[in-house]
């Protein structure tokens, strides 16, 4: 075989093997036996994130909705389960969100049942959990997503609640890392609506400005397409404790098209 023809097989054997790559980049086995419980039940939202600060991901789950658990990543990839306790209620849980509240280095849950939503604190052990009353909430509660952000950039993130029922809620953090009161730094509720629909929320720089702006997608079943209960919402930060409702109509385009559209497909 002369040089050029081995060098056209080792071509044609490189670009063989770069397609077999990228047709089957992954392959993926079954681990359920690294838990310490592989019959855990947890059927609703979970986090994976690294909650105690040590580099490594863990898991935060709900066993049948309620029971809170940190699952911990150690060495060798074993996990420690640890129990943390009744996240608030019987039920089940339909919203989460994991965040350090009182920037003790050790991550801490909020979660939200059909009428109320909670706060369990960990201390930097993972030795003890402490669960917080029921959050103020208005009259028509019921929460469809959480989310932890600094909405007023004083080092404490806030807690943001998706209502389904009624116009969303705020709660600022009170600088111990906890939820005192209602906080609705800005509405979030829709004009001409009754403000609920609200399904999700994202909080990310979407102008990239150097602050953190709101993106609140809507649904509504059975309901006009224009109907203010399904039209999501991207909310600007100002920068000066003031945030702005980008509601430029975009023909044709609603939920995230809109979004692309609004940012000329930088998002
Ligand atoms: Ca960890
Ligand atoms: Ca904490
Ligand atoms: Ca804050
Ligand atoms: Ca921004």
């Amino acid at each position: 075989m002369t040089n050029s023809c081995t060098r056209t097989l080792l071509i044609c054997l490189i670009f063989l093997s770069a397609n077999v790559s990228a047709q089957n980049p992954f392959s993926f086995t079954n681990a359920n036996a690294k838990f310490s419980s592989a019959t855990f039940r947890s059927g609703n939202a979970l986090s994976v994130v690294d909650m105690n600060g040590d580099g490594m991901d863990d898991i935060a789950r709900l066993s049948q909705g309620n029971a809170l658990f940190y699952t911990i990543q150690r060495t060798n990839q074993t996990f420690n389960n640890i129990s943390a306790g009744n996240a608030g209620s019987t039920g089940s849980a339909w919203a989460m969100v994991v965040g350090d509240v009182d920037n003790n280095g050790v991550r801490d849950v909020a979660i939200g049942f059909g009428s109320n939503s909670y706060l369990m604190k960990a201390n930097t052990a993972l030795t003890t959990f402490t669960l917080s009353s029921a959050l103020p909430k208005p009259g028509s509660y019921f929460p469809q997503n959480m989310n932890f952000s600094d909405i007023d950039n004083d080092g404490f993130i806030d807690l943001y609640v998706c209502n389904d029922i009624a116009p969303s809620v705020m709660y600022g953090n009170n600088g111990s890392g906890s939820y005192p009161a209602m906080t609705n730094f800005f509405s979030t509720a829709n004009t001409g609506s009754d403000g609920s629909g609200n399904y999700g929320s994202i909080f990310t720089d979407i102008d990239n400005d150097g602050d953190i702006d709101l993106y609140v997608p809507h649904c509504r079943q059975s309901t006009a397409a224009n109907d203010g209960r399904r039209l999501d919402m991207l909310h600007i930060n100002n920068g000066n404790g003031t945030w702005t409702l980008d509601d430029a109509p975009v023909p044709g385009a609603r939920g995230f098209e809109k979004l692309r559209h609004d940012l000329d497909s930088q998002f």
